[in-house]
């Protein structure tokens, strides 16, 4: 049997179910109701209709016997859901027009809705990107989170500087959630184990509850639709009635406060030891619950453990939700009775484990102090596991306990029958250097899957004018089958056609002119290349590469300001984690070259500089679908994949970038004639840091990177602070780890390229239309059909 799509709606019973919720739902009347309560009635009258196909997935699930897949990540960063379901149920026009006959704007209502942060960046990018893909698929699939209180913070300036305020999108309801108070389950820390009789008992010495909230997430046309269930931490003794008896408000509502601590914030600062055990037990109070989940639904099917591998898999994305390991094999043998290593050798083939990063401090590791305090039948296991695996492989030198450290990476893939990397080069370098040894015990494990993204927000939904243009050139089909938009390419002769290309594009650009006007009072040319670098910030991201540039071609047009200089603005835009103090000085930094650069009457007409600030998945919407140039600059070896560098491609935006990450695959696809390519390869990386005084050797070589540094030194972007950025020029001279001036001539050189091949419109349409038309192999579609063959084995249960 297959789910049909449903039926379609017609704006008039639309608006009857708007009309109905506002009334008793939200409880008030089209005379009086706010922005907010439009939002709330037309979120509650969509979200119907996903219903539907959600109870009807879990049922065909059911009836199937089918294997389910569970996503564990400790972020999924959503954004707005709303107009995601608009247009996945297709019923765009039908909401338009509902709320045009009730005198409300539809595009007011939309931006009303506040972005769910829950997430840093591309990893928690990635995890809802996947949730959308495999409800597409129709494969049967949870994603299991945190419902933080607090998700990303949001991003101000003041003096340039960046400000960091708490978020709050749980303010207003949540329309998209159901809570469930009937999925509760106890999570322990601490206390003691015992054995008896052959019966390793943990008894815990703290407990709070996770309580499940579940998001719909509906696919393509609505035709299947998958959960995403937060668990929000709650006191296992909410109140202490003594306490307020005697009057002690506060104490009485600590437990509460305390529990709640655990689901409070999206990774807290962990350079405090309360913050890192914070994390940890965020991180177990993830897993835990997220398992009880799996074998509650499990025994509810099955009676025999043994089939658990055929009918669960459980991706852990990065080693943040790693402890699922030990938990598993803990229930399996402490509570189950199976044997060790028969649990061992079932949870190894039910869970699987995504790298995305090798960067040495993102390699998470725990002091085995913390970690036995907390977890203390968790690192007896852990030592099982590491004898286990040892005898196993006895040519091993690593462990997972060593050094007084619990390793996380380690740990995940001894207890993984699967290990990925996110691009071909990170593959690639995660067998040559973090799991080398590893790999040498376990050639199969290591498999690739580059990354995608969903077709459906990153390019139909934010980019109506060049979907639109798509789908009237090669019918809709490539909505869920990508690699259509190469029947693209025979337009992309057609001069017609490609003057249609280019006004989209234009279209994009004013729209972002008029917002910036309007939101941030900034003047820009839409004519103008639109050169946009959006992402954290990071030293291996290179913002501080592209921010020299940017100084020296201001300078080399004040040299020369009557010349033939192709007119840029540069926008700039992302968080930098509140710890790092370096990334907040970058930040600054652009902020105050931006301020001299945009103040100078005699180059404004050809150059700009704009850091746009709180960078999030809607203005994500608003930014790519508007530029012509992709950033994707990162030291060679240092990006994993990157899945921005994928939407800007997508979205007809040419990239300037390193042979990093996923640019390697983007290049291939879109041919090396429309790529920008400038710097070093990863090879060439470790090779020039054993230069010594490569910096140095760079400056001297390239008088351009030493003017721009030398202007930053004599403090030119900060004259009430000359000093202030000293510390940058002094990094850029010396250590230089990441080899921002040993990269430096290379990307002027590519970035003067880029300026020459602007200047021939033409030339530039048709490069950019190539980057659309061939990038349909980034389909997060594509992504995950790799991971249910490669990885998971599991089966799509729509045909058709
Ligand atoms: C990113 N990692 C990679 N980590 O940097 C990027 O290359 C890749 O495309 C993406 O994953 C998806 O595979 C990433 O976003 C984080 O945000 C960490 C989460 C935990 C706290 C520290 C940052």
């Amino acid at each position: 049997m297959n789910i049909a799509t449903p039926p379609r709606t017609t704006a008039d019973a639309f608006r009857d179910d708007i009309l109905r919720h506002l009334t008793y739902e939200i409880g008030t009347d089209p005379s009086h109701a706010q922005v907010q309560d439009w939002r709330l009635a037309l979120s509650f009258a969509v979200r119907d209709r996903i219903v539907d196909s959600w109870f009807a997935a879990t049922r065909k699930t059911y009836e199937a016997g089918a294997k389910r897949v569970y996503y564990l990540s400790m972020e999924f960063l959503i954004g707005r859901l709303l107009e995601d379901g608009i247009v996945n149920l297709r019923l765009l026009d039908e909401a338009r027009g509902a709320l045009s006959q009730l005198g409300v704007d539809f595009d007011t209502v939309l931006s009303d809705e506040p972005d769910a942060a829950l997430g840093n960046g591309g990893l928690g990018r990635l995890a809802a990107c996947f949730l959308e893909s495999l409800s597409t698929l129709g494969c049967p699939a949870y994603g299991y989170g945190i419902r933080y209180e607090h998700g990303l913070f949001r991003q101000s300036f003041e003096g340039g500087r960046q400000m960091e305020a708490p978020e709050t999108w749980l303010l207003q309801r949540h329309a998209w959630e159901f809570e469930r108070p009937e999925a509760s389950y106890p999570i322990g820390f601490g206390g003691s184990v015992e054995t008896k009789g052959g019966t390793t008992v943990w008894t815990p010495s703290e407990c709070v509850f996770a309580e499940a909230f579940d998001t719909p997430i509906v696919g393509w046309q609505g035709r299947w639709a998958n959960t995403l269930r937060l668990w929000s931490a709650k006191a296992a003794n909410p109140f202490d009635l003594s306490s307020f008896n005697r009057g002690a408000f506060a104490e009485a509502a600590q437990p509460e406060a305390l529990a709640r601590t655990i689901s409070r914030v999206l990774y807290p600062d962990d350079t405090t030891e309360q913050g890192k055990e914070l994390r940890l037990k965020q991180e177990f109070f993830l897993t835990a619950a997220a398992l009880r989940d799996i074998l509650r639904r499990f025994d509810s099917e099955h009676d025999d453990l043994g089939k658990l591998p055929a009918k669960v898999a459980i991706q852990l994305n990065d080693t943040h939700p790693a402890i699922a390991g030990p938990e598993l094999v803990r229930i399996l043998h402490d509570e189950r009775g199976m044997s060790f290593e028969d649990a061992m050798a079932t949870a190894t083939a039910c869970l699987s484990y995504t790298n995305h990063t090798l960067l040495p401090e993102a390699l998470e590791s725990w002091g085995e102090g913390l970690f036995g305090r907390l977890l203390p039948r968790h690192l007896q296991i852990v030592d099982r596991i590491d004898s286990a695996h040892a005898k196993a492989n006895p040519s091993r030198s690593l462990s997972v306990r060593a050094d007084h450290q619990v390793k996380m990476g380690e740990l995940s893939f001894v207890m993984a029958h699967k290990v990925n990397g996110v691009s071909a080069l990170h593959t690639g370098l995660m067998k040559e250097t973090v799991f080398e040894e590893l790999h040498r015990l376990h050639p199969d494990r290591i498999v690739n899957q580059t990354n995608g993204v969903t077709p459906r927000r990153w390019l139909l939904s934010c980019n109506p004018r060049l979907s639109g243009l798509i789908t009237e050139t090669i019918g809709e089909g490539w909505v869920d089958d990508l690699e259509r938009l190469k029947e693209l390419e025979p337009s992309i002769e057609d001069a017609g056609w490609r003057q249609r290309y280019a006004d989209a594009k234009r279209g994009n650009k004013a729209d972002l002119a008029a917002w910036m006007a309007e939101a941030h009072g900034l003047t820009v040319d839409p004519d103008a290349m639109f050169d946009v670098q959006i992402k954290r910030l990071h030293e291996y991201k290179r913002q501080h590469l592209n921010i020299l540039e940017a100084i020296a071609l201001w300078q080399e047009i004040k040299d020369a300001p009557s010349g033939n200089h192709v007119p840029r603005v540069k926008i700039f835009a992302g968080k930098a984690a509140p710890g790092y103090f370096f990334a907040k000085d970058i930040i600054r930094l652009i902020n105050d070259v931006a301020q001299v650069i945009n103040a100078d009457a005699a180059t404004r007409d050809f150059f700009q500089v704009v850091f746009l600030p709180n960078y999030n998945v809607t203005l994500a919407e608003r930014l790519i679908p508007a530029a012509d140039l992709s950033e994707q600059i990162s030291t060679a070896g240092k990006e994993a994949s990157g899945t921005g560098n994928m939407k800007f491609a997508l979205n007809g935006a040419l990239t300037i970038g390193t042979l990093d990450g996923a640019n390697v695959e983007i290049r291939e696809h879109v041919g090396a004639e429309n790529f920008f390519l400038f710097g070093m390869t990863a090879d060439e990386v470790v090779a020039r840091r054993k230069v010594e005084n490569h910096a140095a050797q760079a400056i001297a070589a390239d008088p351009r990177l030493k003017r721009a540094l030398d202007a930053i030194k004599d403090g030119l972007f900060s004259p009430d602070e000359p000093d202030r950025y000293v510390h940058i020029v002094e990094n850029l001279s010396g250590p230089d780890y990441f080899l921002v001036s040993s990269d430096f001539t290379d990307y002027w050189r590519a970035s003067r390229e880029v300026d020459a091949a602007y200047a021939d419109a033409e030339t530039w349409t048709r490069k950019a239309a190539l980057n659309t038309a061939r990038s349909g192999w980034f389909s997060s579609d594509r992504t995950i059909r790799g991971y249910m063959s490669d990885i998971w084995n599991a089966e799509s249960l729509l045909t058709g």
